[in-house]
């Protein structure tokens, strides 16, 4: 049966805003981070998403689509999500989310040095 995962991730992440608030669901969408991460590395990688994707129900992503969510939120190239990487390609599938807490996102990119776009 095919269902819509996408759409539905989409629109749980608004109403997530919704209910948390901004600065909590930042702190939600880190705990993903960290259910998804390579432990060893402290960053996700390919073999770490695909091993942990499951856990969040998004085993029935192609390899294909994990890649494509890596390389969209590698924002240095190195081919792992640093959790602020993570944290922005998160915001990012969501356009809606993104409108509502963009001053938000500006502020924890501010506080993160060593990170520019
Ligand atoms: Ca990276």
């Amino acid at each position: 049966m095919a269902t819509s995962r996408k759409s539905n991730f989409n629109d749980f992440l608004p109403l997530m805003a919704e209910k948390l608030g901004g600065d909590a669901l930042i702190g939600e969408l880190c705990k993903g981070f960290q259910l998804l991460m390579d432990k060893d590395k402290d960053v996700i990688t390919f073999e770490s998403l695909k091993k942990n994707s499951a856990l969040l129900g998004l085993q029935d992503l192609s390899d294909d689509d994990l890649k494509s969510m890596l390389k969209e939120g590698d924002f240095d190239g190195d081919e792992a999500l640093t959790q602020m990487e993570f944290c922005v390609l998160m915001f990012r599938l969501s356009p809606e989310l993104m409108e509502q807490s963009q001053f938000l996102l500006e502020e924890a990119l501010n506080q993160d040095s060593d990170f520019s776009f």
